[in-house]
């Protein structure tokens, strides 16, 4: 049954989602909540009054542009701002337009793995920033990281923003961070956005908000799963559950199953009892001295910490 299926549809997702609901606990990786019903969640979570971490960052970029444009390049050097998962463009627009008007020279190279992605964000910053000089690079981040490190002379600026991080564990954000050091090269840089521990309730605000949209984003992959893997999730069966702890960092979603129930994932059946919960997402707050503790662990210097006025948000400059 299950063969016959899997030609049909995506088996690798199909073989992470059934791996993930046999475990104990089942699990579902939040890098399935990006289908086009989950991007467009997540740009409305991104507006949600509650979900700081937007604006703290637009702070950051609107009131130190011209602190960070001096680190980038420092002599007026040339370089590549390359930017790891760009989305809409909505915070890196305040640096390419400070970057256009004090004429650096730079190109903006976003890189995503959704060439339908890229293809809408530069016909948008085509139109709003005339002259940008923009080269979108389609693929997977490290392949075209290593290309690039070998193919450009120019310094590369890497931009990871948005607490991107965040959604990784701390063995997973050290291979990941390790990785990058391993493919720059050496006067190369690393800008990462990263979401500061704070407030328990602040942070438990913005993955929970009012109008429960965090809630749909994070059901939707359910609705996904149903959709693009021959499943029958009811999901009016199943909770939003996000919980912070304030000892790990860590912000976890997950959804409840509010009864006793079987659903059918491409033919094979999936027991879930009444409270049992599916982890969905980690979404880890850091302090200071442990983003210094990762850097150096991955191999990086941190030049410069980037904090908005309240303290919630840090945008950190690293070097290889
Ligand atoms: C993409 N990522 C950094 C977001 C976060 O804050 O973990 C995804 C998100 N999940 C719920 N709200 C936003």
């Amino acid at each position: 049954m299950i063969d016959s299926i899997e030609t049909k549809i995506d088996s690798t997702f199909l073989v992470d989602v059934l791996e993930g609901l046999r475990s104990n606990p089942k699990r579902l990786s939040s890098k399935y909540f990006y289908n086009e019903v989950g991007d467009q969640l997540f740009q409305k979570i991104m507006k949600l009054e509650e979900y700081y971490l937007t604006n703290a960052e637009h702070e950051i970029f609107q009131s130190r542009k011209e602190e960070i444009l001096k680190a980038f390049s420092p002599n007026g050097e040339a370089f590549n701002l390359v930017e790891f998962g760009a989305g809409d463009g909505y915070k890196t627009k305040v640096l390419l337009k400070h970057f256009i008007t004090e004429k650096a020279d730079f190109e903006y190279m976003p890189i995503d793995i959704s060439a339908h992605a890229l293809e809408g964000l530069e016909e948008n910053l085509k139109l709003e920033i005339p002259e940008l000089k923009i080269s979108p690079l389609q693929g997977d981040y490290f392949q075209v990281l290593d290309e690039l490190s070998h193919s450009s002379s120019k310094r590369n600026i890497i931009l990871f923003l948005g607490s991107n991080i965040g959604n990784f564990t701390t063995n997973q954000a050290i291979n990941f961070l390790s990785q990058i050091r391993k493919d720059i090269n050496p006067n190369d840089l690393l800008f990462i956005g990263i979401d500061l521990k704070k407030d328990p309730d602040t942070i438990l605000a913005a993955y929970n908000d009012k109008e429960g949209v965090t809630a749909e984003f994070n059901l939707n992959l359910l609705r996904r799963i149903n959709c693009e893997l021959d499943a029958d999730f009811d999901v009016s069966k199943f909770r939003h559950y996000p919980h912070y702890n304030a000892d790990t960092g860590e912000c976890k979603s997950s959804l409840i199953s509010l009864v006793d129930q079987e659903v059918t994932i491409a033919g094979e059946r999936i027991h879930l009892k009444q409270w049992e919960s599916i982890q969905t997402e980690i979404s880890k707050k850091y302090d200071l001295q442990e983003i210094e503790f990762l850097a150096k662990k991955c191999g990086f210097v941190v030049d410069q910490h980037l904090e908005d006025d309240r303290g919630y948000f840090v945008d950190s400059i690293w070097r290889a």
